[in-house]
């Protein structure tokens, strides 16, 4: 059954969506209680509030990577899929979650296991990237498709 938003909630849509996703919101939504939606939309608020706070902070450099909890694994950097760097070093923040897959990154000088298989939480490591493909994976499931990667230049 499909949902009909009212045109007043499709900003708070957008605002739930992007800070608390997709999946967050529609079953709160699904329960129909527009009280819920109040309060998600004033979580949100002040979680985008928290987040522009944080972000100041932030360094703008820095790249996070995230294994699991299913069959996915990602390198972002501000929220966005890596897909080309400069050559430099940067601090990679891997979340790995799941005690089934690993973070592994590969390429020019580099060969690194974050995490193992096991191992489930954060880990921060500084990486120094040369001019290069570089690829990370889970060792695993890499041959099942469980890898991506980026270029440097
Ligand atoms: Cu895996």
């Amino acid at each position: 059954m499909k949902t009909r938003v009212p045109a007043p909630c499709s900003a708070i849509r957008t605002l739930c969506a992007l800070v608390l996703g997709e999946n967050v919101y529609a079953a709160f939504l699904s329960k129909g209680a527009l009280l819920k939606i109040r309060l998600l939309f004033a979580a949100a608020l002040g979680a985008a509030v928290f987040v522009a706070a944080a972000g100041a902070a932030t360094n703008a450099g820095q790249l996070v990577g995230t294994v699991g909890p299913g069959f996915s694994i990602k390198v972002t950097m501000n929220g966005k899929a890596v897909k080309s760097l400069k050559a430099g070093t940067y601090k990679l923040v891997v979340h790995d979650r799941a005690d089934s897959h690993n973070f592994h990154v590969f390429g020019p000088g580099l060969n690194k296991k974050v995490t193992t298989v096991s191992f489930m939480g954060t880990k921060t490591v500084t990486v120094t990237l040369k001019k290069g493909k570089y690829t990370f994976q889970c060792d695993p499931h890499a041959a099942a498709g469980m890898k991506g990667s980026f270029t440097v230049s």
